[in-house]
């Protein structure tokens, strides 16, 4: 009974929220505390779409289609879609954004106009060119509740959706009016047929089907003077069967011939007092002129390029590769599916909301917890407030054990996009605590009362690292939660670090201690340290933690490999195992059995620190434990510079290339991720670290800050270089010619580029 009783109020701590009072104090997101940040482009898995920041909000959003080829909606790669993204997005009021699809190319345009108490009034502008013949293209515009709201559509002739009178909760009154299309250059009247479509709206990641299924070849297009033609036009006859309905879904479809400009705009009720005109044709022209040359001027005075002589296609990039970071944060709402130890079945995590950047708008659409702390060093250096903002978001996830899920699937939009074998997230799984290191920029220029608020939750984040990722010894440390089926993978994967498929252990036990873990505690010590005393609160235990974990002798006994020459994990090892395909003994009368990729150990694993080298082995050079005289660095310094191991001209690769892991595949199906590839956050950190050591006074300040140029050269040239070739930031990229490799767009932590070029660490 008693071991009943601790099942059960183990999974129950699992899904109840930490008692501390919320890092995002109640009704600080809505519309009157924070007008400008009500309504945003939060919706970062489509191409182009617009959100409040409530629970269950009204959404906008476009989709479009050539007719001959495929719906656009939701943001992907591969499709044909040859390249899209925010060229400039302040992340608040305004953003550009430009589209190529197969010939066509769409700018999506917004500017917030604020007034009244709902978050103000918004425009959009849409304009379509084409490069070569101009099929016929709709465009679908399209309003949706989502469990709260109505809206009411006003009919013109019948078949144009002309506007949309709504009404929702936080939002109070609004109209949404769709103007009709002019001619290029918004100059006057263009040719258009209408369709319109009044459906119930059966959850908002059956959007695109439920629109796709309800067109209808049955629409004519008669230009006058000119041959008709049949397109697909949606059609209320169509629809998806039998689903009950949680809102209302409102399109608009415009059918045309490039080149036109389309423009819609909202506007709030409560508004209408303070408003001058509607913020359309000439006013939204020049609305739009006016936040261009703002934006410009901002980025200028925030990372000074120009200044440095950085070329305009240079800072041109560099302004794209933010304003995807900017405008890629998304709201969301939901729970996560979480297991538990001690229960067989998936359990609903608390029901939460969270505003977050995304790591990539095609493939992750949704937060990750250590990716989220690479993007703050950047947007906190934009928008202080709003990286503030996203911290605290982030921080009221935490459980009554002190637990952030890794990775946040919250709600059925965001779970469609998931396959089902990675919903599911593991309590003892942990990832690094890469929101210290935002923290620490942050701090001091943060205000006291934000600060207070976020300590306790702080605090419990990191005490639950450090009790449940506590290693076999003192002072040491040790990733929960690794793969445990030892036949399945070349190097069983460890998710929870971020490095996945890194090479650590081959044989996962308690006895690993892991050395990338063990730097980010020494971290995380020292920036709680340094916020307990900016509070006045009790910083000892924490100074003497940091002081315990950077301490350079207690570090080389732990991690120093004498035999590997380098930092290094320690654990039940083998270096002889490989993959190899099995075949199982054929039974009579049955097919041959298919062959299997299978580990095979050829030498017995003992306890001793793992041959590795890579990005693992620098982590203390990389977070800046090792002191600036330390007789260590030349070694890391050597592996770095060295072409046989991580050196090549597009940035450090991740394993050197003299590891027997490199570019090993980790299964039949799992390519190399983490065994080779070039990512953009390592080497962040080591430019930031190098320019750390290059500035102290020591005896390799030379070789650093030689190594510094070197690195910083080669990954901004590389990183813009394929930019320009592909029109994306991408994941990782290839170590030996530097091609991007991986989801595109990736502006998440590819986008620190930006504080690289900037040399802002
Ligand atoms: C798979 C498949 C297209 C893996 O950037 C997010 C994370 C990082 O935190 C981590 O360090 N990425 C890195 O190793 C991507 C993780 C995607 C997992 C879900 C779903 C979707 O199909």
């Amino acid at each position: 009974a008693v071991a009943e009783w601790n099942r059960w109020s183990e999974v129950s701590r699992l899904v109840t929220p930490h008692p501390a009072p919320p890092a995002v104090p109640p009704g600080s997101t809505g519309p009157l505390a924070s007008p400008t940040y009500f309504w945003g482009t939060y919706r970062p898995h489509v191409y182009f779409g617009m959100k409040t920041r409530s629970p269950h909000a009204v959404v906008t959003g476009l989709m479009w289609l050539q007719h001959g080829g495929n719906l656009r909606h939701t943001s992907e790669q591969n499709n044909g879609v040859s390249r899209y993204g925010w060229l400039m997005h302040d992340g608040e009021n305004f953003g550009v954004q430009e589209i190529r699809d197969e010939g066509l190319v769409l700018r999506t345009e917004f500017v917030k106009q604020p007034g009244g108490d709902h978050g103000g009034d918004w425009s959009w502008r849409v304009t379509v060119k084409m490069e070569g013949p101009a099929p016929l293209l709709s465009l679908f515009f399209y309003v949706a509740t989502d469990g709260q709201g109505t809206l009411r559509p006003v009919l013109e002739n019948g078949t144009r959706l002309a506007a949309v009178a709504g009404t929702a909760e936080e939002l109070g009154d609004f109209t949404l009016t769709f103007l009709p299309p002019t001619g290029e250059g918004g100059e006057g009247h263009k040719y258009a047929s209408y369709n319109f479509l009044a459906a119930g709206m059966p959850g908002l990641h059956r959007l695109t089907d439920l629109v796709r299924q309800s067109l209808r070849e049955s629409s004519v297009f008669s230009p006058p003077g000119r041959p008709r033609r049949r397109y697909f036009g949606v059609s209320s006859t169509g629809g998806l069967p039998g689903e009950t309905p949680r809102g209302q879904l409102l399109l608009h479809q415009v059918t045309l011939e490039p080149p036109a400009v389309l423009e819609v705009t909202l506007e709030s009720g409560s508004a209408a007092g303070v408003r001058h005109g509607r913020l359309a044709g000439p006013a939204l022209s020049a609305a739009l002129a006016q936040h261009v040359a703002t934006f410009e001027r901002r980025f200028e005075d925030t990372f000074g390029l120009g200044a440095r002589g950085v070329s305009l296609p240079q800072r041109r990039f560099a302004q794209a590769a933010l304003s995807e970071m900017l405008g890629g944060i998304g709201f969301f709402h939901g729970h996560s599916l979480l297991r538990s130890e001690h229960r067989e079945q998936a359990v609903p995590g608390i029901e939460s909301m969270l505003f977050t950047a995304v790591p990539s708008r095609s493939c992750f659409p949704r937060g990750f917890l250590w990716d989220e702390g690479f993007h703050l060093l950047l947007l906190s250096r934009w928008d202080p407030a709003l990286a503030r903002d996203i911290l605290a978001h982030w921080l009221d996830l935490l459980n009554a054990d002190g637990w952030i899920p890794r990775e946040q699937i919250l709600g059925d939009e965001a779970r469609a996009r998931v396959p089902p074998e990675f919903v599911l997230q593991h309590s003892e799984t942990a990832n690094p605590p890469t929101l210290l290191l935002a923290l620490e920029r942050l701090l001091p220029d943060a205000p006291l009362p934000y600060l207070r608020r976020i300590f306790p939750r702080l605090r419990a984040w990191f005490e639950w690292l450090n009790r449940t990722q506590a290693g076999p010894e003192p002072f040491t440390f040790r990733w929960r939660g690794r793969d445990t089926d030892l036949e399945r993978f070349l190097n069983p994967r460890t998710l929870s670090s971020g490095l996945d498929d890194y090479p650590r252990a081959s044989h996962p036990s308690a006895e690993e201690r892991h050395l990338d873990l063990r730097c980010w505690m020494a971290l995380g010590a020292r920036v709680l340290a340094a916020l307990a005393e900016r509070l006045g609160e009790p910083l000892a235990h924490y100074r003497d933690m940091a002081a315990a974990l950077s301490d350079n002798d207690l570090l080389d006994r732990l991690h120093w490999a004498p035999e590997l020459g380098t930092f290094a994990d320690f654990g039940n090892h083998s270096a002889a195992v490989a993959l190899r395909w099995h075949r199982a003994a054929p039974v009579p009368g049955r097919p041959p059995p298919a062959p299997q990729l299978r580990r095979e150990v050829r030498e017995a694993p003992r306890p001793q620190f793992v041959g590795a080298l890579g990005y693992v082995s620098l982590f203390p050079l990389l977070l800046q434990l090792l002191r600036a005289d330390s007789p260590r660095l030349p070694a890391l310094l050597g592996s770095m510079r060295s072409e046989k191991q991580l050196w090549t001209p597009f940035g450090l690769r991740s394993l050197a290339r003299d590891s027997p892991w490199y570019l090993r595949r980790n299964t039949e199906h799992d390519p190399p991720y983490w065994r080779g590839s070039i990512w953009v956050n390592i080497n962040f950190l080591a430019l930031r670290a190098l320019h750390g050591y290059a500035q102290a006074a020591g005896p390799h300040r030379e070789r650093a800050a030689e190594l510094y140029r070197e690195l910083r050269h080669n990954l901004v040239a590389n990183v813009f270089q394929q930019y320009e070739a592909t029109g994306f930031l991408w994941e990782h990229y290839r170590d030996s010619d530097g091609t991007g490799q991986g989801c595109h767009p990736f502006a998440g932590w590819s986008a620190l580029v930006v504080l690289a070029m900037a040399e802002d660490y």
